[in-house]
C-alpha cells in the first residue's frame, strides 16, 4: 500500500518499521510531525552553536604566540563557520528557512551548547577547547552521523573529519605547553581545571533527566544515550591527559577493573541549568556579539538577494 493510502496510525508503523530496519530517512519522505520537529530543534541547536563556538576561539586569533598558531586557529574557526552553514542547510530540508533559526536564537527561544559560555582566559585554553570541546564533540556527532535522517547523518561525516584535526591541534598545544616553562605548564592546567566540567556538561543532563532521550532514541536519532557518550569521553580523554602530565580536576576519579571504565565525581547540575537557562558567565555577552553580527552583515545579505534577483531578470530575458 502507498504511504498515501495509509491511516495516520499506519504509518507511523510503517515509519518506526523504516527506523527500525536501518533505513535512512530522506526529506521528502513522510515523517511524524514529532521526528520533524524534535530534529528542528535538535539540528538548529547544533548549528547555532557552531556559530556562536566562534567566539570564544575568535576572541584569541589576533594573539596568537605565532604565525603557525594564528593560521590554525584561523582555520580552526573558519571550519566551525562551515559546520554551521552545513547544519543550517540540513535543518532547511525539514521546512524551515536559516533567518527563522536566526531568529530563534536570537529571541532566546533556540539554544546552544552551554559550553560557549564560559570565557576564554588564556592562550591554553584554545588547547583545552580543541581537546576538550572538540573532543566530545567528535564523541557525540561519530554517533550522530550514523543517525536515521540522511541529511543529518552526512554533514556529521564531513564534520566529524574536520573535528580530528581540531582536536589533535588543541592536544598538540597543550602538550607543547606541558613542555615548557612552569607558568606554561600551570596555563595548562589552569585551562584544564577550567574546561573539564563544563566539557563533560556538554553531552546534557543524565539519562534520568533527560526529557527528549527515549523519543530520539526510539527514531535513532540519538544512537547512544547522554551518560553512556559522556563516559566514552571520559574514558579516553583521562589516558591523554596523563600522557602529556595534565591532571583531571576531579578527586573521585578513579578506574574501575572489573567495570573497565573510569568512575567520576558528581557534576554540579545547578551550574548546568544555570548556564542554559541564560545565567552563565558569558551568555549575555555572546548574544549581543551574535545579535551586532547579523545587524551589522544585513547590507551584505541585501545586496547579495538583489544581485541574485536582477541576475535572474537578465537570466530570464
Ligand atoms: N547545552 O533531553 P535532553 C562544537 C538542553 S559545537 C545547552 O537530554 P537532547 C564546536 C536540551 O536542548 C557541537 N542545552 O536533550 C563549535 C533540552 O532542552 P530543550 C555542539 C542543552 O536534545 C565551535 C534539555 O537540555 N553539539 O563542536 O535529547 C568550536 C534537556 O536535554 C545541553 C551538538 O549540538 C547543552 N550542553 O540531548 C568548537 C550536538 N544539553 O531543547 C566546537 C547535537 C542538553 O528541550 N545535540 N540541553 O528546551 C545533541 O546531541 C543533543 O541535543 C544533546 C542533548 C546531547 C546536546
Amino acid at each position: 500500500m502507498s504511504v498515501a493510502m495509509m491511516s495516520e496510525e499506519q504509518r507511523e508503523a510503517e515509519f518506526q518499521r523504516r527506523i527500525d530496519s536501518g533505513e535512512v530517512i530522506e526529506p521528502k519522505d513522510w515523517m511524524p510531525e514529532r521526528y520533524r520537529k524534535q530534529l528542528i530543534r535538535m539540528m538548529s541547536q547544533h548549528a547555532h552553536s557552531e556559530i556562536v563556538g566562534m567566539l570564544p576561539e575568535g576572541n584569541w586569533i589576533t594573539r596568537a604566540p605565532s604565525l603557525a598558531r594564528k593560521a590554525i586557529l584561523l582555520a580552526k574557526v573558519q571550519d566551525e563557520a562551515g559546520h554551521g552553514l552545513y547544519i543550517y542547510s540540513a535543518t532547511e530540508t525539514l521546512g524551515i528557512d536559516r533567518a527563522e533559526m536566526i531568529n530563534q536564537l536570537h529571541t532566546g527561544k533556540a539554544k546552544y551548547s552551554s559550553i560557549f559560555n564560559y570565557p576564554t582566559l588564556s592562550w591554553a585554553d584554545m588547547g583545552a577547547i580543541g581537546w576538550l570541546v572538540d573532543g566530545a564533540a567528535i564523541v557525540n556527532q561519530t554517533a550522530l552521523a550514523k543517525c536515521s535522517y540522511g541529511p543529518y547523518s552526512r554533514a556529521m561525516l564531513r564534520i566529524c573529519k574536520e573535528e580530528n584535526f581540531h582536536n589533535k591541534q588543541g592536544y598538540q598545544l597543550l602538550a607543547y605547553l606541558m613542555r615548557g616553562t612552569k607558568e606554561q605548564q600551570e596555563m595548562a592546567q589552569d585551562a584544564m581545571n577550567r574546561f573539564w566540567w563544563p566539557a563533560l556538561m556538554m553531552f546534557g543532563p543524565s539519562d534520568t533527566n533527560s526529557p527528549n532521550s527515549d523519543e530520539l532514541m526510539r527514531w535513532k536519532v540519538k544512537l547512544y544515550s547522554n551518560d553512556h557518550l559522556r563516559q566514552r569521553f571520559i574514558d579516553r580523554t583521562v589516558p591523554q591527559a596523563e600522557a602529556i602530565g595534565l591532571r583531571i580536576p576531579d578527586p573521585d576519579l578513579k578506574w574501575n577493573e572489573q567495570t573497565r571504565h573510569y568512575e567520576f565525581g558528581k557534576i554540579n547540575w545547578d551550574e548546568f541549568y544555570a548556564v542554559v537557562a541564560g545565567n552563565g558567565p558569558c551568555n549575555h555577552e555572546r548574544m549581543s556579539a551574535r545579535r551586532k553580527a547579523d545587524e551589522e552583515g544585513r547590507w551584505v545579505r541585501e545586496a547579495a538577494r538583489e544581485y541574485a534577483r536582477k541576475k535572474s531578470m537578465v537570466t530570464a530575458a
